[in-house]
């Protein structure tokens, strides 16, 4: 088959690769392709290559209404392509956040159960890297960007944690991401499993064809469902019993205990014992940049949530910090509504200090609701943060915007921020 793959990103290689061993004609398509050497040789993005495509690969990172799909006789994703080629039993985890420490978890889980388990995704490596191994079991970590041009992609278990506003940069409204995220469950049927998070509005009256199991934190909602008692995960319905215990000493935030469940109702349904999920939440830490202490100066802590690349995540951050917050906030505008959470949190926020692109809209928005100031770069915001913080505050970095208009990643610009603490000692 004729094949075009457009991304010379880690997608968009492996696909290529993938695709090649498998005999296809591939071309390796970009738009920019300044400075790449790559071991499969790239192009620049053309119509004529699209015209001569049997099939079109995009990567996630290309929005749908780019104009020259219009040229492409077939579209799908390569988590499609990779779903077709995988015979293992699918595992398929999405939400606007925790999707990250869910499918880890749940990988862990699988792997100290002694099954053949394969992980990727969105988490990286993209799917189609585990075609050749073709595990038993995959556990696969979905965006809606991955989703956008599915066809038959049906996960066995699919997980749903939330949906907050996200990537509205890419979608023209709310409605549309919800649309795309949801489409993780169109093609599941009555034997597969749908696990959704009860307390969600998106999701508490969802149409699903598969088998719903709700979660909800502290009471069962659903008919089939779990929760939590004291430190005792307690599954209904279908599934009653006792699940396991959750290391609540450990401090962990509610995201993160509605990720032990979600990762602790899959462990029932695929029979793991509860031994085996106890020892895996136990060892858990979390994950970089994600709501990650960095110590504390003077009695002021310091935590990293460099991840929190939207207002969902933010306020996740918010619910589990102790004492008065400075939040550092900013970055590249992904168009979240920072109004609400402000005035969610304005006991908790004792000052907000904003950087990047979006300081101007952020300030608009949140500067009568709670005390902001701008700052020009992390040193900067660090050190306005740090001077307004007294013992017993948090320095807190969940900055609810993505990092590219300073850094090269979340990731970057949580080191940054480490290094900016770290400077003041
Ligand atoms: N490109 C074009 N035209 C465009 C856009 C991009 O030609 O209009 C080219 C770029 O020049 C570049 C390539 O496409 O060479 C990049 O493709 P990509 O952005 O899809 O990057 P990948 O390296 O393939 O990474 C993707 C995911 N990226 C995105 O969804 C934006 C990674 O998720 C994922 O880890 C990886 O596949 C493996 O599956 C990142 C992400 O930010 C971490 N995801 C979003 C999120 O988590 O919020 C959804």
């Amino acid at each position: 088959m004729r094949i075009v793959v457009w991304g010379a990103g880690e997608t968009g290689l492996m696909t290529a690769q993938e695709m090649i061993r498998r005999g296809h004609d591939v071309r390796l398509v970009d738009e920019n392709i300044a400075g790449r050497s790559l071991t499969v040789p790239v192009t620049p993005l053309s119509r004529e290559d699209l015209e001569w495509a049997d099939l079109l690969i995009p990567s996630p990172g290309i929005p749908r209404d780019h104009h020259m799909f219009a040229y492409a006789k077939k579209v799908l994703s390569e988590i499609e392509i990779a779903f077709s080629f995988l015979t293992g039993k699918l595992i398929a985890i999405t939400g606007t956040n925790g999707k990250t420490t869910t499918t880890t978890l749940i990988y862990e889980i699988l792997k100290r159960a002694g099954l053949d388990a394969g992980i990727g995704g969105n988490i990286s490596p993209p799917l189609i890297s585990l075609a050749e191994q073709n595990p038993e079991y995959v556990v696969a970590e979905i965006s809606s960007f991955q989703l956008e041009w599915i066809d038959r992609f049906r996960p066995y278990i699919c997980i749903c944690l939330n949906i907050t506003p996200d990537h509205l940069d890419r979608y023209r409204s709310m409605e549309e991401y919800v649309y795309y995220k949801e489409k993780i469950f169109e093609n599941q049927q009555d034997s597969d499993f749908a696990i959704v998070n009860d307390d969600d509005p998106y999701l508490k009256n969802i149409d699903l064809r598969a088998r719903r199991i709700g979660f909800s934190l502290d009471r069962p909602l659903s008919t089939d469902g779990g929760h939590i008692e004291g430190s005792q995960v307690v599954f209904t319905g279908g599934i009653s019993g006792a699940g396991p215990v959750l290391p609540l000493e450990k401090g962990f935030g509610s995201g993160v205990l509605e990720d032990m469940l979600a990762a602790s109702i899959t462990g029932r349904l695929l029979g793991i014992d509860n031994t085996v999920m106890e020892e895996v939440f136990r060892g858990f830490s979390v994950i970089h940049h994600r709501f990650e202490s960095i110590g504390s100066i003077n009695g002021i802590s310091f935590i990293d949530d460099s991840k929190a690349t939207n207002v969902g995540a933010v306020e996740k951050a918010l619910s589990g910090t102790k004492g008065k917050a400075i939040i550092i906030l900013g970055g590249k505008d992904k168009g979240g509504d920072f109004s609400q959470i402000a005035l969610r949190y304005r006991d908790t926020i004792k000052k907000a200090v904003i950087m990047g692109e979006a300081t101007r809209r952020i300030m608009k928005e949140i500067s009568g609701i709670v005390d902001c100031e701008t700052a020009s770069n992390m040193k900067d915001a660090v050190s306005l943060a740090y001077a307004a913080a007294i013992p017993g505050d948090t320095v807190l970095l969940s900055p609810g915007c993505s990092s590219f208009d300073m850094f090269d990643s979340y990731a970057h610009r949580g080191e940054i921020f480490r290094q900016c603490v770290q400077a003041i000692q």
